[in-house]
């Protein structure tokens, strides 16, 4: 297959390409804008044969309509994805989120070509600390930020036109991501560089919200799965049972760093901050045979920080600039 990967160039994109490269003889086309979040460093190494690069934006209706007509699926992880982001600038996730799908939607719709969405848990909103379900994929959605309300329209976009237009499209949701080449903006990697520099980690408010924690090579393997046996116009959740709340997080990774597990500071907390994310997960692992390989996230957060400590190079460019970002927000 020829398979297009929006947003290759970025965290969960990157590692799917580089999944694909390993795992598959498929070729993959990437379609990156290149934003601050895009680095092509994250795609060295990979075979030209196989491999080709599309600086350009999901946006643009002609540049996707000529890709799409040679393309046999779409994987689309393209997004603006980072939560404080939405918060300070939401212009850029309605444009990017919204109507960057609706615009692949149309070629895919176009040239009948199969087309897999990448969204996130966070379409359902926050659950308690003690509440005893999880999400499924029938728990009504409630997004709390203009990130996670950008990707809950983009994914009813996708119902809609499976619907309307008979669209062969699946969507899957998954939890909170952590592995190599997360920008540090996100919580796992910050925390990881700025012991690595001598500083301490930042957690907002109490340190009691709880995530999900999946290694994005098992988000990798889920998406490939269900590109390959999932039911047309279904929705998969995707996670690993990795709940954690973010001060045991912080305390794991000082503990690694060979630092006392208490040294780090509170800052100020994330307006709206959801509370908890919990993925119910079976779906995808009774209809379609999936499980992940990394069920221990301590050692799998091992391996992360053991890739951020060899890759500083890979890092270190985005660094100053996100922390200044952060002071100026008091965080
Ligand atoms: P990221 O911010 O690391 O990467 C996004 C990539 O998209 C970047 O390479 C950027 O240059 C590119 N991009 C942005 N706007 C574009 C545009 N208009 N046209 C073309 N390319 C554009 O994001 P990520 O964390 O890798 O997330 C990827 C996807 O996975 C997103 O759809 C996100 O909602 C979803 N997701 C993320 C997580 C997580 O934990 N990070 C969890 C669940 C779902
Ligand atoms: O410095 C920090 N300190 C801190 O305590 C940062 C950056 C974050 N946090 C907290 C906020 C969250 O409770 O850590 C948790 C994780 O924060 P983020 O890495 O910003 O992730 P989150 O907001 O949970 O969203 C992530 O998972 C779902 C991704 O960024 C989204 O793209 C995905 O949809």
């Amino acid at each position: 297959m020829k398979v297009i990967v929006t947003g290759g160039a970025g965290f969960i994109g990157s590692n799917y390409v580089h999944y694909l490269m390993e795992k598959t003889d498929h070729s993959v086309v990437v379609l990156d804008k290149l934003t601050y979040a895009g680095n092509m460093a994250s795609l060295e190494g990979l075979p030209a044969e196989r491999c080709s690069f599309v600086k350009g934006d999901i946006c643009d209706a002609g540049l996707v309509d000529e890709l799409v007509a040679g393309a046999d699926a779409v994987v689309h992880y393209a997004a603006e994805s980072h939560n404080d982001n939405s918060l300070d600038d939401p212009r850029p996730f309605l444009d990017t989120n919204v109507i960057g799908t609706f615009t692949l939607l149309e070629a895919v719709r176009r040239h009948g070509v199969r087309y897999h969405h990448i969204s996130t848990d966070e379409v359902y909103g926050d659950l308690e600390l003690d509440d005893p379900e999880r999400f499924t994929e029938s728990t009504p959605y409630n997004p709390s930020s203009p990130y996670s309300s950008t990707k809950a329209a983009s994914d009813l976009l996708v119902r809609a036109w499976v619907r309307s237009f008979g669209v062969q499209a699946t969507i899957s949701n998954c939890s909170n991501n952590y592995g190599p080449y997360q920008h540090v903006e996100k919580f796992i990697p910050r925390q990881i560089t700025n012991v690595l520099r001598g500083e301490r980690p930042k957690l907002y408010g109490a340190g009691e919200n709880v995530r999900d924690w999946i290694h994005a090579n098992d988000h990798s393997s889920a998406v490939m799965t269900i590109l390959e046996k999932g039911a047309i116009g279904e929705t998969y959740l995707i996670g690993a049972d990795g709940e954690k709340n973010n001060k045991q997080v912080v305390e794991l990774i000082l503990t690694h760093l060979g630092q006392p597990s208490d040294a780090y500071d509170h800052v100020k907390d994330r307006p709206g901050h959801d509370l908890r994310y919990a993925i119910d997960s079976s779906k995808l692992r009774s209809e379609l045979g999936w499980t992940p390989q990394y069920a221990d996230f301590d050692s799998g957060l091992a391996a992360t920080i053991d890739w951020y400590r060899d890759n500083e190079s890979w890092w270190a460019p985005q660094k100053d600039a996100t922390e200044a970002r952060y002071a100026a927000q008091g965080q």
